[in-house]
């Protein structure tokens, strides 16, 4: 399968996120991506391509304008105050506080965030819009035929809600990839999100929809990040009632835990019928992750493609979360390489 990638990942480098009562520095760093690109290429995938540029107009069909023209323009705006260190919200409109819409920078950034893990920094939108683009270039190489694509998008997108940034997240990818299907003429989504934290932007974007099924496997939030969302019993509101899969799991699940979890999610797809699915790919749930709980092995991620593969439909991965930067290239494409050899035994 082909790999979009963009250098633009290298102009968002945050210095630090509010983590564990600190500022540490980011987990999130640009040699994350570095490490997939190495892998994909000493493995052979395939090609790798830069993205096409398709314009801010499938970056609308998931978040408002508001919030993209806020996003835009708030290093500027923290740059003329005099700043040049990391853009950070300190406050959110939390219970009992009213949701309006301040006018100052911090004002806004609360509004428009919902955690202290979002830095943001002179190249965060360029980067997160070439991400978005990286996205929709995987989606041009499936609408023409491919079979599978893989979209190496960084900074990653499941938390980014279509009025929140958070949790490493400012435009969802997924999201936005699963839209641009949906505009060129496909009528069922399927977002499959094995990150290990729960996707709550991409679950909040499609939540009353129809046209697009919704699962994801992930730490159960009532002791892991973003703990606000990701309880088995959301299951989708009006029109999406019945499509929104949650598979909260144990800190310290492995893979047979995990497995049963994602053949429960494929049985999901295959009755939904999906016309495309779009994995959000992150390989977090790795036993040696520094932030996350879960014990998968490399192996396991070959595995994980393989049974993803035995959907039978067409495939967009997109790269979310991994923090475990040795392993994440080793990982990532296991997955890839998993579900490729599937596909050709199945020939
Ligand atoms: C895309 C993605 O994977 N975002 C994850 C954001 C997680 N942010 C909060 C992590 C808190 C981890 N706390 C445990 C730290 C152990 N030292
Ligand atoms: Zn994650």
């Amino acid at each position: 399968m082909r790999t979009y990638y963009s250098d633009d990942h290298r102009l968002h480098h945050g210095r630090c996120e509010l983590i564990d009562g600190k500022l540490m520095p980011c987990f999130e760093m640009p040699s994350r991506a570095d490490h997939v690109l190495a892998r994909v290429q000493h493995q052979q995938l395939g090609e790798v391509l830069p993205p096409e540029d398709f314009g801010m107009a499938p970056l609308q069909r998931v978040h408002s304008e508001a919030y993209l023209a806020f996003f835009k323009g708030a290093w500027d705006r923290w740059a003329t105050m005099g700043q040049d260190g990391d853009l950070l919200p300190y406050t959110w409109p939390a219970r009992t506080l009213r949701q309006v819409k301040p006018t100052s920078l911090h004002g806004e950034l609360g509004y428009y965030s919902f955690d202290g893990g979002a830095p943001i920094t002179a190249g965060t939108w360029q980067a997160a819009y070439s991400a978005a683009q990286v996205a929709l270039s995987g989606v041009a190489d499936i609408q023409q035929g491919a079979h599978s694509a893989f979209s190496l998008c960084r900074p990653p997108g499941h938390h980014a809600a279509a009025e929140l940034m958070g949790g490493y997240c400012y435009l969802n990818n997924a999201a936005i990839a699963a839209q641009a299907f949906l505009d060129q003429g496909r009528a069922r989504v399927a977002i499959l999100d094995v990150d290990y934290h729960h996707g709550n932007g991409t679950q909040s974007i499609f939540y009353e929809r129809s046209d697009v099924l919704f699962a994801s496997i992930h730490g159960d939030p009532t002791a892991e990040f973003p703990f606000f969302l990701g309880y088995a019993d959301e299951t989708g509101e009006g029109a999406g009632e019945g499509l929104n899969f949650n598979y909260p799991l144990p800190a310290g699940s492995g893979w047979n835990d995990w497995a049963a979890a994602l053949d429960q999610a494929c049985g999901e797809i295959d009755g939904y019928d999906a016309d495309v699915v779009v994995v959000s790919l992150g390989v977090d749930t790795f036993k040696e992750d520094p932030i996350s709980q879960f014990k998968l092995d490399s192996p396991d991620y070959l595995l994980m493609g393989e049974r993803i593969a035995r959907l039978g439909r067409p495939t967009l991965f997109v790269m979310e979360g991994g923090y475990a930067v040795e392993e994440i290239g080793i990982n990532a494409v296991n997955v890839l390489e998993g579900f490729e050899r599937a596909i050709k035994e199945a020939r």
